[in-house]
């Protein structure tokens, strides 16, 4: 009697960055007698760079390695059953194995900021935005921005943590200080990113 998957398409989901882990159990069945018969398992496809192993006789899924989400998302698995007493009997099925987020990336700066601020800026006037790129997703990519290092001498600048806009906080002189460096962070709550950033003030 030929074997069938109880289901056209399995979803599982497995972590990132786990120890090898169970991931879930495919069952292929003899639907006219709603037997077990004895079937082998394999997985024909999608199986990039082995990180999934199947048990031959129970159907049960694994990782063999951590997953990086960052280089592949999501998975999918064409998984065949054969009938041990004959091999002609078969069935396919597809296993979806979403691999879910974990923060560990940092917030990058991927450009130089420089500017150039006229003298008679209004307080609050925008001279720049401050992006960071971040390779997580949701939550794990939320970030939020800061300048470091205000000293003494504090700059003229303030920052926005949710957009990464930097407006002037009071008026510049250019005879006092015509050039700065602001050093930036990017925070995304477990990881920081630095950049610094150039501004100048012009006439
Ligand atoms: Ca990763
Ligand atoms: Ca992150
Ligand atoms: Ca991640």
């Amino acid at each position: 009697n030929v074997p069938q998957f109880t289901q056209n398409e399995y979803r599982c989901e497995v972590p990132e960055n786990s120890p090898a882990m169970w991931v879930c159990h495919v069952l292929a069945i003899d639907v006219d007698s709603e037997s077990y018969g004895k079937v082998n398992y394999r997985i024909l496809e999608g199986n990039v760079n082995n990180v999934f192993n199947i048990d031959s006789e129970n159907g049960l899924l694994s990782t063999t390695k951590s997953l990086d989400r960052e280089e592949l998302p999501e998975y999918r698995l064409i998984i065949e059953a054969v009938d041990q007493n004959n091999s002609s009997y078969k069935d396919i099925t597809v296993v979806l194995v979403l691999v879910l987020d974990t923060n560990d990336q940092a917030p990058r700066f991927t450009q130089i900021f420089i500017t150039e601020i006229p003298e008679d800026s209004p307080v609050g006037h925008t001279i720049l935005q401050i992006v960071a790129t971040d390779d997580d997703i949701g939550a794990n990519a939320v970030t939020s921005y800061s300048i470091i290092d205000q000293g003494e001498n504090a700059l003229p600048f303030r920052i926005d943590k949710t957009s990464g806009c930097m407006t002037v906080m009071r008026s510049l002189d250019r005879e006092s200080q015509a050039h700065y460096m602001v050093k930036v962070k990017a925070n995304d709550s477990a990881w920081s990113g630095r950049t610094v950033c150039y501004a100048s003030s012009c006439y």
